[in-house]
């Protein structure tokens, strides 16, 4: 029996620095009513969608905290969860998050929220692997400081029962690291859903830059293959504030192929009818986990080698 659900890869251009968070969330919303319009159920935005990629310069406490929200929904977004509530279709949002722990400990992550249709929240990931660097970084064009901004999300990589399958989330530089993909494909995870903001150019090392839609297809095409899982990968893509990122949004089948792709670099709703069930192909025959992955046979082998006199 199929489990078919349509999902939307809803791919942003820029956000400019002063555009008014009220332009973008009206953005989002024609975003969101043109793949509800195509049938969706299930909207993915970006990474920090509501905002332009402001760790590609180095501010204060002061001046960063603009770009953090501190509910969600906070006023300005409020409209975003009716108008899907509204249309019966379920949203994941990616956006900067000002969290204030029982303690009254204040932290701040990368987030992105999963919504189911009837407007209530599923769950909250928060980025795992930070990218960039702590200090401002003046040999560089332009600043990737998300460590200054960021810490680690503390819950590390889970899924959920939503929108009739075992949905997990990863968030941009997630999406580079097989860990992500497998501690939720243990977990038997069915459609990961992915934000993402990636510049073209990679300041550490420039001969990695034409590689950069290849690295992306890769390790999702990948992620997804070797954990028999959907991906769905979204982008803000195009020139922001001078910079230019990867756009190149699109859904990932557990065979690895794309079955729905973005075409331009801007707003772009990307739309696949997915069959859940197709998980079972892979999950059950060359990646079927307890019959053929070996876990005690590594532990046996690590423990033998450490028992070993270290080579000469
Ligand atoms: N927003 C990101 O996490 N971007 C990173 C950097 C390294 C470009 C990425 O992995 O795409």
């Amino acid at each position: 029996m199929a489990r078919n659900l349509t999902v939307a890869a809803a791919q942003m251009g820029p956000v400019a620095k002063d555009e008014p968070k009220a332009a973008v969330v009206d953005r989002l919303v024609a975003l969101l009513r043109e793949a509800a319009g195509r049938g969706s159920e299930l909207v993915v935005f970006p990474e920090l969608a509501l905002t332009t990629f402001f760790p590609r310069w180095f501010l204060d406490d002061d001046e960063m905290l603009r770009y953090f929200e501190t509910e969600m929904p906070g006023p300005e977004t409020k409209r975003l969860f009716d108008e899907a509530k509204r249309l019966g279709v379920g949203f994941s949002l990616g956006f900067a998050e000002l969290h204030t722990d029982d303690d009254g400990v204040t932290h701040r992550y990368n987030t992105q929220v999963l919504v189911e249709r009837d407007g209530t929240e599923v769950a909250r990931f928060r980025k795992v692997h930070i990218p960039g660097h702590e200090g401002n970084e003046e040999w560089r064009p332009f600043q990737h400081a998300e460590r200054h901004y960021f810490e680690p999300g503390p819950d590390g990589f889970g899924v959920w029962w939503a929108f009739g399958g075992l949905v997990g989330m990863a968030i941009c530089n997630d999406r580079r690291w097989p860990e992500t993909y497998r501690v939720m494909g243990l977990q038997g995870v069915e459609l990961i859903l992915i934000g993402y903001n990636t510049p073209l150019f990679y300041a550490p090392d420039p001969q990695q830059d034409a590689l950069a839609g290849f690295h992306n297809d890769l390790v999702m095409a990948s992620g997804a293959y070797q954990n028999g899982t959907f991906v769905v990968g979204v982008a803000k893509g195009g020139i922001e504030e001078g910079v230019e990122s990867l756009a190149q949004s699109a859904i990932y089948a557990p065979s690895g192929q794309v079955v729905a792709r973005c075409v331009t670099t801007g707003d772009e709703v990307a739309v696949a009818t997915i069959d859940l069930d197709f998980t079972r192909f892979y999950k059950e025959t060359l990646f079927d986990f307890d019959r053929y992955r070996m876990p005690e046979h590594y532990r046996l082998i690590t423990e033998r080698r450490g028992a070993e006199p270290p080579a000469e």
